[in-house]
Parts: C-alpha cells; structure tokens; sequence
C-alpha cells in the first residue's frame, strides 16, 4: 500500500469510527435517573418471617461486611435452622427420602455462583460462593458439587432429621403432591442487602418443594429466575412453587423492569401478572420481593400470606406483601 493510500484507507476508518458514538448517543437510554439514596443504608430484606436472618445481615452490615458476605451470613441462620422444612439442615426431603438443597449467590460485580441438587451439606449458600470464587464455572450439581464442598472442608451430615423423616413416611401413605407454601412453613429464603458502599448482591437458599421427585431442582439456584442482582439498578428474588418462577425468568424480569424505570413495587406486581396470565388454575403461590439501588423496596405474590423481614436503622420487622388475591 502507497502512502496516499494508506492515509485514504485510515481517514475512511477514522470516519466510521466518529460515526459510531454518535448512533449510540440516538438510542435512548431508558436507565432510570439515580437520585441520591434517601434511604439510610445499609438494608438487609428476606422473604417471609425470616427475622433472625435479616438481623444477622444487618448486623453483619453494620459491622463493615460487603453485601454478598453479609446476605451469605443471614441465610446461613436459616440454613442451620433444624425447624424450618424448607431451607438447609432439617428440610423436606424429596419422594425418596433425601435431602437435597439449591442455592445461588449473585455479587455486586455481576459474578455468581450456584448449587444444586446438594446432599449432605449444610451451608450450601456459602459452597455457591465457593463455586464462583474457587471454580472456572458458575454450576455445580449434585454429587460433583457435594464431592467440591468436601475438598473445601464442609462436614457431611445427614439432613434429614426424626421430624422431617416421621413426616416423609406419612406423607409416603397419599403420596399426594400438593406443595403449600405459606408464611407458617417459613420457605425459601431469599437475601437482598445494600451495604454501608452502597453496592447490592443477594443469596438464595433452599430444600426445594417438599416431596418433589427425584433429581428435581427449582428457581431458586438458577441464576436470573430465583435471584438476580444489577449493582447499578437492583436486585430481585423469589419463593413458591419454583417451575413458574423459571417459566417468566421472574427475578431477571424484575431487575431489567426498574431498570426501564419502574418502581421496584410496580416491577414486581409486572412479573406476578406476567405468570397469573398463563395460568387458568392458581392454585399456587409464587411472591417476589426486589430493591433498587435508592434502598426502595417492592413486593408482590399470588396469594395472601406473603410477607418479608426488613432490617433497616438498626431494627428488623416483618411486613406483608400485597398480593393478587
Ligand atoms: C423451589 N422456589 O424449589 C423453591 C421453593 C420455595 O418457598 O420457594 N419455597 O421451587
């Protein structure tokens, strides 16, 4: 190539590329304009009446933990917890008699991690971060992930406990597969918190429905559909009955909703509909709870019953959801 043509050839580059910012600049941008926080940081939200749990983030929050260190610490309350059936140690088994547990965590990087289908370990939240920090991968499933929390020095035990057992056998004489999921039987717990940086991320943890087949794994360790966090929108996650959770991709929907500007109320109420319409028996329940990056929170469900903990200016309260019906 001459010189003239090589300079011809570089000004036509140099063209297209003044060109390209300027078609960016056309696209609107829809992201919401961030005021500062009114809300006094940090915040910890669960779902349901998980109290304690919320608490323990708060606490940790106060005490200058990050905001993943700090969702992972609340839930680990809930996951240790012998009486809740539906999270960690002491949760329902599934139709054979074993206790397999999912979980995900999702930090203010956008980096996350999952567990699934985990027998034996208790603090599977914390074995997610693990994944994502320790691990070229984001999922780990089933004995892989099991063998994994070994090798980083998790204790193996047996989650099933007498009580969860007893209930399984009679559970075993119907076998009818109804999953309830109310306020009563605690649930999933999901973690959203906002640190003293102001930056979000979140944990999910569970046994998955009571009695689900074998192998079944739900919503809440994939990635998007039990939990999602943008540090620059917000964050959202989920419990019920986890199949329709994962039909709507819930929890992605919500984020990418305040994100074009809605509140994180109006998101979650978008993100109920969008599973009630396709659905002419709701005999179900499916709520989600979210939180923008101002500290504003929303939730919504299905049904009634529905309720979160919020721990905020060094105090921990349960509230109820609004719902559909
Ligand atoms: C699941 N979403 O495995 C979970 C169950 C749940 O409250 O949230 N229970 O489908």
């Amino acid at each position: 190539m001459n010189r003239r043509r090589f300079f011809s050839s570089a000004s036509l580059g140099g063209g297209v590329l003044l060109v390209q910012p300027q078609l960016l600049a056309n696209i609107p941008n829809k992201s919401p304009k961030l005021s500062p926080n009114p809300n006094p940081l940090p915040i910890a939200i669960s779902t349901w009446n998980n109290i304690k749990a919320s608490k323990t983030s708060g606490d940790s929050l106060e005490r200058g933990e990050d905001a993943l260190t700090s969702a992972i610490d609340g839930v680990a309350v809930e996951e240790a917890n012998l009486t809740n059936r539906t999270v960690g140690n002491g949760g329902a088994p599934d139709r054979s008699g074993t206790v397999t547990l999912d979980a995900c965590v999702m930090d203010s990087t956008g980096n996350c991690g999952s567990v699934m289908a985990v027998e034996n370990i208790v603090h599977v939240a914390s074995l997610a971060r693990d994944v994502m920090e320790k691990t070229p991968h984001v999922i780990l499933a089933g004995n892989g992930a099991r063998k994994f929390a070994i090798q980083q020095g998790y204790t193996a035990v047996d989650l099933l406990t007498t009580q969860s057992r007893e209930l399984w056998l009679e559970w075993l004489r119907n076998q009818e597969y109804k999953p309830v999921i109310n306020a009563g039987n605690h649930d999933t717990i999901g973690m959203l918190c906002i640190d003293k940086s102001g930056n979000i991320a979140g944990a999910c943890t569970t046994s998955g429905l009571a009695y689900k087949m074998e192998g079944r794994v739900g919503d809440s360790p994939i990635i998007g559909s039990g939990l999602f966090v943008d540090n620059e929108i917000g964050a959202a996650v989920a419990t019920g009955v986890g199949e329709e959770v994962i039909k709507t991709v819930g929890s992605f929907l919500i984020v990418e909703l305040i994100r074009q500007g809605a509140s994180p109320q109006q998101a979650c109420q978008t993100a109920i509909q969008r599973i009630i319409k396709n659905r002419k028996k709701l005999d179900f329940q499916v709520g989600f709870l979210a939180i923008n990056k101002q500290g504003e929170i929303g939730s919504y469900s299905i049904q009634k019953g529905f309720t979160y903990a919020l721990y905020r200016n060094g105090e921990t309260k349960e509230f109820n959801s609004k719902s559909a019906y």
